[in-house]
């Protein structure tokens, strides 16, 4: 027990005062002041609950389409910024993300980083990316990695707008203060594999024979949205249902069956018409993309009625709860596989009763 602590005098608080400016000429500050910011009771993210209407980002993006090339821009990507962290490029504490938009016959320069990449594939038809020498077409809802340091470089050669969401751990390579990044001679890596060579060799409950993992990321480049929706469907027939999630599938690596890269979790779940999930919450701030139907959420104090294609966002522990209108598919992505590394994940799945 500790003794109970008598109020400082004025005199005493100056000389406390006093005393940090002095230590802090040299770089030292008391723990004391500090503690109770640094080591809160529960997360206190700065992240806040947010939503964003395809259709007005949208806009802006064909807006930024007429205004620069996709080549002047290198990336031409409209950012998520979090109101919480202004200037930061950051959707959640963790994670960056954004829409990209390739216009007809665009292309977008090879290069790599650090930084770990997931694609969502919303809009347009032929478009590939191609990642470390193998490309890879999109498709609406095909969810597309580009792990760490891998040579990558997307084209449109189609003849409408393509959009897709870009998600990257950079606030988290960031953080390590470990970001390399470095262009390529060439526009394009050559391609030195088959197309989709790699859903032939790891998309079924099949593995090549004798194949070692050579990376923490899945050999999966490209996990397509069709046959994940009929799993979907097949579960929502068959059951159960679960409370918090409706039906929902995390997508793995095929070799390890963890997480598809080492710091990002991404998953994909069916809300049936008229339901309404349990609320929960979880240390991962979330990043939802609604793929399917319309619906409303409730996050911490904040209500978002959403429909196709629009992005919103759960912060770290902030209560949870989605209710579908119509048949509703939402794909999710996170830093949970990140904290489940480092052991500090965690969730509550009763979460309405504190
Ligand atoms: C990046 O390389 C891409 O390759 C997209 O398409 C978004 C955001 C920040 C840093 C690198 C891409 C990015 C990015």
């Amino acid at each position: 027990m500790t003794a109970p602590s008598r109020t400082p005098s004025a005199e005493q608080l100056n000389a406390r005062k006093a005393f940090y400016d002095q230590i802090g000429k040299q770089h030292l500050a008391p723990l004391w002041e500090r503690v109770s910011g640094l080591v809160t009771r529960s997360p206190q993210p700065a992240a806040r609950p947010v939503h964003w209407k395809y259709s007005s980002v949208r806009a802006h993006l064909l807006q930024a389409g007429s205004l620069l090339s996709a080549e002047e821009a290198e990336r031409r990507v409209l950012i998520f910024e979090n109101p919480g962290l202004p200037g930061q490029s950051r959707i959640t504490g963790s994670l960056f993300s954004g829409l990209q938009l390739l216009m007809p016959g665009e292309k977008a320069h090879a290069h790599r980083h650090t930084a770990s990449a997931l694609r969502v594939f919303l809009e347009g038809s032929s478009a590939y990316t191609s990642v470390d020498g193998e490309r890879t077409m999109m498709s609406r809802g095909d969810f597309v990695i580009t792990p760490c340091w891998t040579w990558h470089d997307h084209g449109n050669d189609g003849a409408d707008p393509v959009i897709w969401l870009d998600g990257l751990d950079v606030p988290i390579v960031n953080l390590f203060d470990t970001s390399f990044s470095e262009g390529n001679e060439a526009s394009q890596i050559p391609i030195s594999r088959p197309e989709h060579d790699s859903e032939a060799r790891y998309a079924g409950a099949l593995l090549p024979d004798g194949h070692k993992a050579h990376s923490m990321s899945s050999p999966l480049l490209n996990y397509r949205y069709a046959p994940a929706r009929e799993n979907l469907a097949e579960m929502q027939r068959n059951g159960p249902i679960d409370p918090c999630h409706g039906v929902k599938l995390r997508y793995t690596n095929p070799l390890t069956g963890g997480s598809v890269m080492p710091t990002m979790s991404a998953a994909l779940q069916l809300i049936a018409a008229g339901s309404r999930t349990a609320p929960y919450r979880s240390t991962d701030g979330t990043v939802f993309v609604v793929l399917e139907g319309k619906g409303h959420s409730k996050v911490a104090d904040s209500s978002f009625d959403w429909a196709e294609n629009d992005v919103f966002v759960a912060p770290s522990w902030a209560l949870q709860q989605h209710r579908a209108e119509s048949e509703a598919v939402l794909f999710s992505f996170s830093d949970r596989a990140a904290q489940e590394k480092l052991g500090i994940w965690r969730e509550q799945r009763d979460a309405s009763a504190s």
